[in-house]
C-alpha cells in the first residue's frame, strides 16, 4: 500500500507522523471521504470544495493547490491499482509543541490513504437498517460549525457508541434546540405523502451525497422540502433514509423499536438508491 505524505508517496510501513503533530494531540485538522466508482473518482470537486472551506473555516491554509490534491489523490489511486476505492484526505495543523497554540505548528501534514471499499453495509440495502436516536446532541454550530469536517469526531463517535449498545446500526442526532440533525456519519431525509423532507445544513454536514440525493429526486420529479423537524415527524415517516459517501443511500426500517412505513425499504427510498447507483457509475474524474 502506498501513502502520499507530504509530497512523498511512500510504503504504508514509511509512512508516520511525528507524536507533536496537532492532529494527534487535538484533532487539530480537515479530512475527507471520497469514493471511486469504476475508475472515476465520484464528485472529487465537490469533495476538495468541502475540504478546503473546512481548513479555511479553522484557519488553517492548506499547502498545495486544490489542482495538486487532485492529482495527488488519482497518483495514489494509480500507485496502488485501484478503480473502486475509499480515499481519505487528510489536512493537519502540523507538528508543534504540546501547547494549544496553532502558530506553532510551522507547516500543516498532509496525507492521503486510499482503499478498496464495496458496499459498507452489505446486505442490508434490502432489508433496511435498524436506527436509534442517541441522547448525545449533536456539536451546536455555536461551538464548533458540524459543517468543517474536522478530525474530532468525538461527538460523532459517541454517538455511534450509544447505538452500539441500543443495538443499531446507525445512530440517529438530533441538536440542542430538539431538531433533527443527522446520522453519526451520514444525512437524514423523511419521506411523507409522497414529499422528501431534510433538515437545513445548520446543524448537520454537507454532504456530497446529500446534494446527490437532491439533484436525483429533482430528476426524478419528487418534491424536496429542507425543513427543521423533531421526534414525531421521524416516528410518523413512511420512509426515511440516510445518505453518506460510506453508506450510500441507506433505507431505515426501524427507529427507536417503531417499525417505518411497510416495515421494507420505501419505494421512494428505491428510487433514489436506483438513480443514485447510475449517477456513480456514469460519472466522474477519470483516475488514469
Ligand atoms: N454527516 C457526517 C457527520 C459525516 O461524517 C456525512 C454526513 C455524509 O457526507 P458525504 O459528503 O459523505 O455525503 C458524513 C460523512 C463512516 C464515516 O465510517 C462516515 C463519514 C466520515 C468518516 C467515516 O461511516 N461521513
Amino acid at each position: 500500500m502506498i501513502i502520499y505524505l507530504d509530497g512523498a508517496f511512500l510504503p504504508k510501513e514509511e509512512a508516520k507522523v511525528s507524536v507533536f503533530d496537532h492532529g494527534l494531540l487535538y484533532g487539530d485538522g480537515v479530512f475527507e471521504g471520497i469514493r471511486a466508482y469504476n475508475g472515476r473518482v465520484f464528485r472529487l470537486d465537490e469533495h476538495l470544495d468541502r475540504l478546503y472551506d473546512s481548513a479555511k473555516t479553522i484557519d488553517l491554509a492548506v499547502p498545495i493547490a486544490k489542482t495538486e490534491m487532485a492529482d495527488a489523490i488519482r497518483e495514489v489511486l494509480r500507485r496502488n491499482g485501484l478503480r473502486d476505492a475509499y480515499i481519505r484526505p487528510i489536512v493537519t495543523r502540523g507538528v508543534g509543541d504540546l501547547g494549544l497554540d496553532p502558530r506553532k505548528c510551522e507547516r500543516p501534514t498532509v496525507i492521503i490513504i486510499a482503499v478498496e471499499w464495496g458496499a459498507m453495509y452489505g446486505d442490508l440495502y434490502e432489508k433496511g437498517l435498524t436506527a436509534v436516536t442517541v441522547s448525545i446532541r449533536r456539536t451546536p454550530a455555536e461551538a464548533m460549525p458540524p459543517n468543517v469536517k474536522s478530525l474530532n469526531y468525538l461527538n460523532n463517535i459517541l454517538a455511534k457508541i450509544e447505538a452500539n449498545c441500543k443495538g443499531g446500526d446507525e445512530a440517529i442526532f438530533f441538536d440542542t434546540n430538539g431538531y433533527l440533525s443527522e446520522g453519526s456519519g451520514d444525512n437524514i431525509f423523511v419521506v411523507k405523502n409522497g414529499e422528501i423532507v431534510t433538515p437545513p445544513t445548520l446543524n448537520n454536514l454537507r454532504g456530497v451525497t446529500r446534494l446527490v440525493a437532491l439533484e436525483c429526486a429533482a430528476d426524478l420529479g419528487i418534491t424536496v422540502v429542507e425543513r427543521n423537524m423533531g421526534y414525531f415527524d421521524l416516528y410518523s415517516a413512511d420512509e426515511v433514509f440516510v445518505t453518506g459517501t460510506a453508506a450510500e443511500v441507506g433505507p431505515i426500517v426501524t427507529i427507536d423499536g417503531r417499525t417505518i412505513g411497510s416495515g421494507r425499504p420505501g419505494p421512494i427510498t428505491i428510487q433514489l438508491m436506483s438513480a443514485f447507483k447510475t449517477a456513480t457509475s456514469q460519472s466522474g474524474t477519470p483516475i488514469d
